[in-house]
């Protein structure tokens, strides 16, 4: 399969324990080349669109309390396969059923705080990518 890309996010739990570097060697590790990278503070404007998806589920408002806790990393990453080969680097949504060697059960400390989101397909991570990204901040 030709080389594509998804989208990542590096979560608060983890910049805020000094955890970038340490992801980002998993991802690179895995395959996969960071093509965009920006560290910034999400607004609650941003966290409940780019989580719409989930409006209704109970644990919205908490997640995007969550998720404007702290800075976050958001990142354009290009591989092979690229959307599964990071969720099968990222491990399981809850820490206590991912997998060992993954990165969220190296690092996440609970279902909510678990450190990493990625795209879950391709057409969701052209639209999560353009959320973040300007084209010309994409360098492969
Ligand atoms: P994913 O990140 O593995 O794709 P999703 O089901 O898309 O998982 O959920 C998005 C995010 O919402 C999760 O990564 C996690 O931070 C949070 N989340 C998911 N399920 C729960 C839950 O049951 N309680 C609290 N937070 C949750
Ligand atoms: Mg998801």
């Amino acid at each position: 399969m030709a080389a594509n890309r998804t989208f990542s996010i590096i979560k608060p739990d983890a910049t805020r324990r000094n955890l970038t570097g340490a992801v980002t060697k998993m991802l690179e590790d895995a395959g996969l080349r960071v093509v965009a990278s920006k560290r910034i503070q999400m607004t609650r404007k941003q966290a409940e669109g780019f989580y719409a998806v989930h409006k209704e589920r109970p644990f919205f408002d908490d997640l995007v309390a969550f998720m404007i806790s702290g800075p976050v990393v958001v990142q354009v990453l290009e591989g092979e396969d690229a959307v599964k080969r990071n969720r099968d680097i990222m491990g399981a949504t809850n820490p206590e059923n991912a997998a060992e060697g993954t990165i969220r059960k190296a690092h996440a400390e609970s279902i909510e705080a678990n450190s990493v989101h990625g795209s879950d397909s391709d057409e969701n991570a052209a639209t999560e990518i353009a959320f973040f990204f300007k084209p010309e901040e994409i360098v492969g």
